[in-house]
């Protein structure tokens, strides 16, 4: 049995050691990233069962990848390889303030063929969880088709599923398709996790309320949207509220953060704990994946959690 699972790319990241435009940075650090295998070890670090299923390349890379996850503890019994596919990789700028840019190396990666033909419904079904994001169905058809299949078929085995919407523009060929495609995956989940402006993007709204209750009307059961440092509001169909964030005494690195907070509030979630505390805990990793330069490195066990949350202002 695993309480989770999820699927998507996971990717060699080089993060630039130094400020400055990316051709002229020398010095890189080598870490894992993908929004996916983020969530799954912050899951696995707080103890959760956790299987990422996804495929790798036959290279340095992608065994990279294969022991960082198994160092999570993370269940990689359903990963693949592929000989003739690479694994794919992305560069990271640094910067003192605002988001870094990142440039992709993933057209035709090993894990953009995940498709229907990948999908093991046994290993699906022995989960309790699904969590899903955008990303998947912007790198090729197949893992657009895969993540439809895979919710669906979690649905109606009666289990639950998060979406968080995670839009990535420059995977997307233009930002209707984007919008369209991802609304169309959003009504498939229980927990819709998206960040205000992708909110507003993504239903042309204005306000945390009016784009929760749209999705609502849809058919979701919970809507959380990140709000950044201010911290987050979330809505359901008996409860709404505003739940404020915690100080971070430097920011480092934003990427990532999106990803600590789902894992906050999944875990909460599984755990039974009421949902303002669901979304506290969400604020709680977020903040914490914000003041760490790795996608990975901010995000905490349990213990380092409740002493955050004990000590953490908020
Ligand atoms: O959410 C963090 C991700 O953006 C990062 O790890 C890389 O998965 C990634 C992506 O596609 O942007």
């Amino acid at each position: 049995h695993l309480d989770v699972v999820t699927f998507g790319e996971p990717m060699a990241m080089f993060y630039a050691n130094e400020e400055g435009p990316l051709d002229e940075v020398m010095s890189f650090s080598k870490a894992l990233a993908g929004a996916e295998s983020n969530v799954a070890t912050g899951l696995s670090r707080l103890e959760h069962t956790v299987g990422y299923v996804t495929k790798l390349g036959e290279d340095s890379f992608g065994s990279f990848i294969f022991k960082a996850l198994n160092k999570e503890g993370i269940d990689t019994s359903s990963i693949s390889f592929s000989r003739e596919f690479p694994t794919g990789m992305l560069i990271k700028s640094k910067v003192v303030t605002g988001d870094p840019k990142v440039e992709y190396y993933r057209k035709r990666s090993a894990a953009s063929k995940l498709g229907l033909a990948d999908f093991d419904a046994s290993y699906f079904a022995s989960a309790g969880h699904l969590h899903v994001t955008g990303i998947s169905s912007a790198i090729s058809p197949e893992c657009h088709e895969f993540s439809v299949h895979a919710m669906e078929f979690m649905k109606q085995s009666g289990k639950t599923v998060s979406f968080d919407p995670n839009l990535r523009p420059v995977l997307w060929p233009g930002a209707k398709t984007m919008a369209d495609t991802i609304n169309n995956l959003a009504i498939r989940c229980d927990w819709f996790i998206p960040g205000l402006g992708e909110g507003r993007i993504l239903t042309g709204l204005e306000t945390p309320e009016e784009i929760a209750s749209y999705y609502l009307n849809l058919g979701v059961s919970l809507v959380v949207i990140k709000l950044g440092p201010e911290g987050a509001y979330y809505k359901s169909s008996d409860s709404e509220g505003y739940v404020q964030g915690f100080k971070v005494d430097q920011v480092v690195d934003t990427v990532g953060a999106g990803d600590g907070f789902a894992v906050g509030v999944i875990s909460a979630l599984l755990e039974e704990l009421p949902l303002k505390e669901a979304v506290r805990r969400g604020n709680a990793i977020g903040a914490l994946a914000v003041m760490s330069p790795g996608d990975r490195d901010g995000l905490p066990t349990r213990e380092q959690l409740e002493r955050f949350i004990s000590q953490g202002t908020n």
